[in-house]
């Protein structure tokens, strides 16, 4: 294992290497126009900026046929694997656009625009995505509390063909960790710990600093269809929608969701292994991974054994569709509750369109915990409805509403614990890009989230709690 360690971090970092080299001389065809055929060949290295393709429509790659790419004559782009089937930016996991894939092994409607830089070199396919934010937020309330922090994620993959298949390797990274051990306020929030001995409530957990070091191998069968195997340390399983802060209806929001801890909070797992096979629309896995949560030490990378298994069966019937059901034994996953385990079902819908120059996207998701541990049986359900609409390149509105119930709210010894509790979040954001310095997008942005709970929990909470933020968000 630590061999094998090593081995895809030198990897990763050699894909870095290449990368920083590729974006230098990206930036000048990137403001191109990718259907033209004069740019393409003016500009030595292919690196295409996806999201820069005016009035790109990737559904029209169905069948993957690229010469029904109407208005875009990719077999100009340079270095793109064009003979056959081939196709611009295959997906590490099977013959489909890379624009399918979300987080992990997840997919996301094939409409869904590359975000981040892109380019090819050699045989490599690689690609750059990252966001940086800086937050101040107020929760009102008793129980509320205010802070300044940044969030940031950055992340590289690669894939290339290596014998009869294709190899695909990840590295995502975050500086959440030097928000501090205790996270951002956040009313109603609840999961993992900060100090190993109390849960955080009312607090989002930051992120780990290794967020993904994964590496995948696909062998293609037949005309659609795939194979596939995926180990990560850490990795996302098989379980739950593609990540919040990876699918694009709730991408630019700052605010992690109340029913992280209901649909996607595997997404940082210490050790996961799946196995894949897709035909055309529809994809099965199988996950095995440590189904413990990560610890309150942010920097390091743990290892503990595969004690947990999820399986997912994903559906996207239209290119603007993506649909997913789940199911996951997750053991013992809050190191302070090591005895209770949890039974996880999610369900979801994505659809992503895009009106002119405008992209809209929605998911709305249903995750339900079931716990099983020594006292208790508790079956807490949680909803989600997010939005967000980008307008014109410049102006996104989004919005979430959400509803969980959460018996987590107090801990032992006080006099509503284990006491399950309905939770209603509805948030509304606006965030206005004002800048482009190379290929880094700024935006200005803010929201209010308002929450209601039930009476019994205004001498804690208050009567009509609110969340604001506003923030800075600088968006490769
Ligand atoms: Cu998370």
């Amino acid at each position: 294992m630590q061999l094998k360690i090593t081995k895809t971090c030198l990897a990763v970092s050699a894909l870095a290497g290449t990368f920083a080299a590729g974006v230098v001389h990206a930036q000048p065809s990137a403001a191109a126009p990718v259907g033209s055929a004069s740019a393409a060949s003016a500009a030595p290295p292919a690196a295409h900026d996806m999201s820069s393709m005016p009035g790109h429509d990737m559904s029209s790659m169905k069948g993957y046929d690229m010469s029904t790419m109407e208005g875009h004559d990719m077999s100009s782009m340079k270095g793109m694997p064009m003979s056959g089937h081939g196709m611009a930016m295959q997906s590490a996991f099977g013959p489909y656009s890379m624009s399918r894939e979300g987080s992990g092994t997840s997919w996301q409607p094939d409409t869904s625009p590359m975000m981040g830089l892109h380019s090819m070199e050699g045989d490599w396919a690689l690609m750059a995505h990252g966001f940086v934010n800086g937050i101040y937020d107020r929760q009102t309330g008793p129980l509320g509390a205010s802070k300044a922090f940044t969030e940031s994620m950055a992340m590289l993959m690669g894939n290339r063909p290596v014998g009869p298949g294709t190899i695909g390797l990840r590295a995502m990274v975050s500086l959440d960790p030097a928000m501090g051990k205790r996270g951002y306020p956040l009313l109603f929030e609840t999961g993992e710990t900060a100090d190993g001995k109390t849960p955080l409530v009312d607090r989002q957990h930051p992120h780990d600093l290794f967020m993904e070091l994964s590496t995948s191998y696909s062998l293609k069968l037949g005309d659609d269809g795939a194979v596939f195997g995926y180990v990560g340390l850490p990795g996302e399983p098989a379980l739950g929608p593609t990540a919040f802060m990876h699918r694009f209806s709730g991408i630019r929001n700052p605010e992690a969701p109340l029913t992280h801890h209901w649909l996607d909070s595997t997404h940082i797992t210490f050790g996961v292994a799946t196995l894949g096979a897709s035909k055309g629309p529809v994809q099965l896995e199988a996950s095995w991974f440590n189904g413990r949560e990560p610890d309150q030490f942010r920097w390091n990378i743990e290892t503990r054994r595969f004690d947990s298994w999820s399986t997912r069966l994903s559906w996207n019937p239209l290119p603007e569709l993506s649909m997913q059901v789940s199911y996951g034994y997750l053991k013992s996953p809050e190191q302070l509750e090591p005895d209770t385990s949890v039974r996880r079902t999610t369900a979801s819908a994505t659809y992503h369109a895009h009106l002119g120059a405008d992209e809209w996207a929605t998911t709305l998701a249903y995750g339900r915990n079931r716990k099983n541990g020594p006292d208790m049986r508790v079956s807490e359900p949680g909803w989600l409805l997010e939005s967000t609409y980008v307008l014109r390149d410049t102006h996104t509105f989004f919005g979430r509403a959400e509803q969980v119930s959460n018996s987590e709210l107090f801990q032992e010894g006080q006099p509503l614990h284990g006491e399950e509790f309905r939770i209603r979040k509805f948030s509304v954001g606006y965030i206005f890009d004002f800048a482009k310095t190379g290929p880094v997008k700024w935006g200005i942005g803010g929201l209010v989230g308002f929450l209601s709970a039930p009476s019994r929990l205004d001498p804690y909470y208050g009567e009509s709690p609110r969340s604001y933020m506003v923030f800075l968000q600088g968006r490769l």
